[in-house]
């Protein structure tokens, strides 16, 4: 993509979402119609609906050939990442949205033919936005953030991850990632993935382990990520389909290796 087509596509799409994320903070204790999905717990609510019906109007008017990817249905029905996509998460972290009121994020990747080209994670009621542009760098509001430490050890190391690493599963049933627990220094869950990215980004959290993400929950966190040197790959460290449901590993590449061949794969050998 050309630097200054990039630039314009970046402050444009800034806009909106700060635009969005003012929206969303001034009603935040306005009353939600809140409605469920696949399962009870799964959360969806108006905000969520008009906060990616507001992008979807604003994208396809400003640029009626890219194309969406997004969560609430008003995206496109995509079968190839052809083309400029912008992959949206109006609200990542419905469940935080809902019960805290904080820790959640509106995530926003733009991609050409595949290729990470911006990417946005705006903690809304924080009023942080991490942003990335490919070559140019990540930040933290103005901050330039980065590179990840590449030397930490495994007795130093904070991981996200959560209670799904306590269900049935080949790692837990083979002591996998009790044995990985025990050896880091601490672990924790912030219930918003694209925010978990955006803090192995930052550097305050050295991994992030995640079993089925799909592609808005990771599409801006993988180029923010990428732009301080981290790595994004599936829990057993191959390469991610973004166009998929996968397993997300999200780390430094030496902390990344190493625990995918002293723990991940330990069971396999
Ligand atoms: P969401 O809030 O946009 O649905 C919670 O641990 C994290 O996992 C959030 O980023 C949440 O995104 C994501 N997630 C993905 N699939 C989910 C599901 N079926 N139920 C709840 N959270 C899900
Ligand atoms: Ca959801
Ligand atoms: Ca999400
Ligand atoms: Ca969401």
């Amino acid at each position: 993509m050309d630097k200054s087509f990039r630039e314009s596509l970046f402050n444009h799409a800034k806009e909106w979402v700060l635009e969005a994320g003012a929206y969303i903070r001034n009603n935040i204790n306005e009353p939600l119609t809140i409605d469920t999905k696949s399962n009870p717990n799964d959360l969806v609510t108006t905000m969520d609906k008009e906060t990616e019906q507001y992008f979807s109007t604003k994208i396809k008017k400003t640029y009626p050939n890219h194309f969406i990817l997004s969560e609430e249905g008003f995206g496109d029905d995509l079968s190839s990442l052809d083309g400029i996509v912008w992959i949206l998460d109006p609200i990542d972290g419905t469940m935080n949205f809902v019960h805290q009121k904080r820790n959640f994020a509106i995530s926003l990747g733009i991609y050409q033919d595949g290729i990470g080209e911006i990417g946005f994670i705006y903690d809304v009621m924080s009023d942080v936005l991490y942003s990335a542009k490919k070559g140019e760098g990540a930040y933290k509001n103005d901050v330039k953030l980065g590179p990840v430490n590449e030397n930490v050890a495994l007795e130093d190391a904070i991981l996200v991850l959560n209670h799904f690493w306590l269900t049935k599963n080949r790692l837990v049933d083979e002591h996998v990632m009790q044995d990985l627990v025990k050896r880091v220094r601490g672990t924790r869950t912030y219930g918003s993935a694209a925010l978990e990215f955006a803090y192995v980004a930052e550097g305050i959290i050295d991994g992030y382990l995640s079993m089925r993400l799909a592609p808005w929950d990771i599409g801006a966190g993988i180029i923010l990520l990428k732009e301080v040197g981290g790595r994004t790959t599936t829990i057993d460290g191959n390469s991610v389909q973004l166009l998929e449901k996968n397993s997300i590993f999200a780390c430094s590449p030496k902390l990344g290796e190493k625990i995918v061949e002293e723990y991940i794969k330990k069971g396999k050998k």
